[in-house]
């Protein structure tokens, strides 16, 4: 028996500064109806999918900073995109800056949330790989200071939803193998991300020709590595002067493509994903319990400046002639 879940990229155009949450959960609530029109049951949003992407500039007023964040989830601006998930019956992911609150102190996260399709969040995550930089660094272009808005998360769980095993990643987390073994050690089935990626890459331009392929390999090589299906979603276009790469694709545990969105604005792409499919790679050719062999990888404890084996002696080169 197949467990399909019909699932609709919801890639987002740009949201200039001044654009309110109002404005753009509308454009949400747009994307998610012709979704529902065309059969899906579960549509991804973009990462920070409320605000422009604000790590560009180099901002000093706290007050200017925290008017990006949401103190709540869902707060009145963003009620009616749950109202709408219970009413149509779909399930969302959505990308979002959330000023959480820990023992008294405001902590500041890089946050994704998966939304059954009764409207409730069943799972959270805070994204652990924040590229970029935390000082202001005036030769750029613009800036991506990621490093100082956020606390980074530290974990990757796995949640039941959609009749199957759901995972979440942010961005640059698509770009890490590791982001994606440590939910297919977890039996993950569908991996949901939502990016926001410049063209251009400062510290290293000469990859700038380069993004969008970088960005669909890495997703392909994390979908077939671990057998699950990844579902990748852009803010694209220019938005307040800074191109972004468009891209949003689902790709298949194959590591086939099997959508994708053709523009760099609002737009719908939906595939029919049949969980199911997964078990044929992880049965095989990833069966970790039969082929994956750990205690030859030196599982290393990597502190800053040394690498030490797991007993905590130090290693040179490993296996050295
Ligand atoms: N954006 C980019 C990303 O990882 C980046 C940052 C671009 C890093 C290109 C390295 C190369 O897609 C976010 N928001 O992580």
């Amino acid at each position: 028996m197949s467990r399909f879940v019909n699932v609709a990229l919801g890639q987002l155009g740009p949201i200039q500064r001044t654009d309110s949450r109002q404005q753009v959960v509308s454009r949400l609530c747009a994307l998610m109806r012709e979704a529902h029109a065309l059969g899906a049951h579960l549509i991804v949003f973009p990462e920070l999918a409320l605000t422009t992407f604000f790590p560009r500039w180099y901002i000093e007023d706290e007050e200017d900073i925290n008017s990006f964040f949401e103190r709540e989830m869902p707060s009145a601006a963003t009620q009616p995109l749950f109202d709408l998930a219970r009413e149509l019956g779909m399930g969302f992911y959505l990308g979002y800056a959330e000023l959480a609150q820990e023992q008294g102190k405001a902590v500041r996260y890089n946050t994704s949330i998966i939304v059954n399709r009764q409207g409730e969040i069943i799972g959270k995550y805070r994204k652990v790989h924040l590229p970029g930089h935390a000082e202001h660094e005036p030769w750029r272009r613009f800036q991506h200071l990621e490093k100082r808005y956020f606390t980074p998360g530290n974990h990757f769980g796995v949640t039941p939803a959609f009749g199957g095993i759901f995972g979440m990643a942010i961005c640059n987390d698509r770009r890490w193998a590791e982001t994606y073994r440590a939910m297919g050690l977890q039996g993950v089935e569908m991996v949901l991300i939502g990016y926001n990626t410049p063209v251009h890459n400062a510290p290293a331009p000469q990859h700038d020709d380069l993004s969008l392929f970088q960005n669909q390999l890495s997703m392909q090589a994390g979908a077939y590595q671990n057998g699950t299906w990844v579902v990748g979603v852009a803010k694209a276009g220019l938005e307040e002067g800074v191109d972004s790469i468009g891209g949003s694709c689902i790709v298949a545990p194959s590591g086939e493509v099997v959508a994708r969105c053709i523009t760099k604005g609002d737009e719908v792409a939906i595939a029919r994903c049949d969980l199911d499919f997964c078990a044929i790679y992880k049965r095989t050719t990833f069966n970790f319990d039969l082929h994956r062999r750990p205690e030859a990888y030196g599982l290393l404890v990597e502190r800053k400046g040394e690498t030490l084996a797991a007993d905590g002696t130090a290693v040179g080169v490993l296996n050295a002639p």
